[in-house]
């Protein structure tokens, strides 16, 4: 502040603490049915992943079940499971996406 002490006339700015919002993982599950193609161009699309990117992610989810396509604050990971589920829905694939609290 700039009231303590003798007055030099230098003003010092307050900082206002911001807070970092809480970020939230977006989630590719696998299924049996959803073609490996289809994945790897939702992945691109939705979360600008390259094709060597979008490909590691895809194959991941299809060995281990589960990975990972993002991290965002809560209205963007909320759009982007939105954003999938609806093209999924579209082309009658049963891809699942979820959002999971880091
Ligand atoms: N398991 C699917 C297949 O063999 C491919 C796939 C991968 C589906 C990832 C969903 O999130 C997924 N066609």
């Amino acid at each position: 502040g700039g009231t303590e002490g003798p007055n030099t006339g230098v003003v010092v700015k307050a900082r206002p603490r911001t807070r970092k919002p809480s970020m939230y993982k977006v989630l590719m599950l696998n299924d049996d049915y959803t073609p490996m193609e289809f994945v790897v161009h939702v992945l691109e699309r939705f979360f600008s992943k390259s094709r060597e990117e979008a490909t590691r992610i895809m194959l991941h989810v299809h060995r281990r079940g589960v990975g990972v396509c993002g991290v965002y604050t809560y209205e963007v990971a909320e759009h982007k499971v939105t954003q999938v589920m609806d093209l999924a829905r579209q082309n009658q694939h049963p891809l699942q996406c979820t959002i999971e609290k880091e």
